[in-house]
């Protein structure tokens, strides 16, 4: 899928930061930051979720070093550890797309809280900084 390790890990990157900014948009309205749009949330959470699974396609072996990665060590040497918070990281995206469709600013509020503590969880395991 990847001529070289240092496409893998700037297409990990890149998508992290796409979903990090339509994810941070929600987040904002969620937090009271930002007016709530249900519209504008519906739009961002849509393409949070079609992205959502994009980087953990680049994770592969030798895409560990170099390229300015953050990735931790730990993503290769607790592989079970990093799948199981993959997964609920998109379990959350899945409630937050749901959420995102109904339109209702508590269940889009409580669906962001899940995701973000997705984030949070895995970056203190598996992220430097
Ligand atoms: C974000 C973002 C993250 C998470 C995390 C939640 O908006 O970019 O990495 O939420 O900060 O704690």
């Amino acid at each position: 899928q990847f001529q070289k390790p240092g496409d893998a890990i700037e297409y990990r990157q890149s998508a992290f930061t796409l979903i990090a900014s339509h994810f941070g948009r929600v987040a904002a309205m969620a937090q009271g930051k930002a007016p709530f749009d249900a519209k504008v949330a519906a739009e961002n959470i849509a393409i949070v979720s079609t992205l959502a699974k994009l980087p953990l396609t680049a994770f592969g072996p030798g895409t560990d070093k170099g390229h300015g990665t953050e990735a931790k060590a730990a993503v290769w040497s607790d592989a079970a550890g990093f799948k199981a918070a993959a997964d609920k990281y998109v379990a959350a995206v899945e409630k937050l797309d749901a959420a995102g469709k109904t339109g209702d600013f508590a269940q889009i509020k409580a669906a962001v809280g899940e995701t973000g503590g997705s984030c949070k969880g895995c970056h203190d395991k598996f992220k430097e900084k």
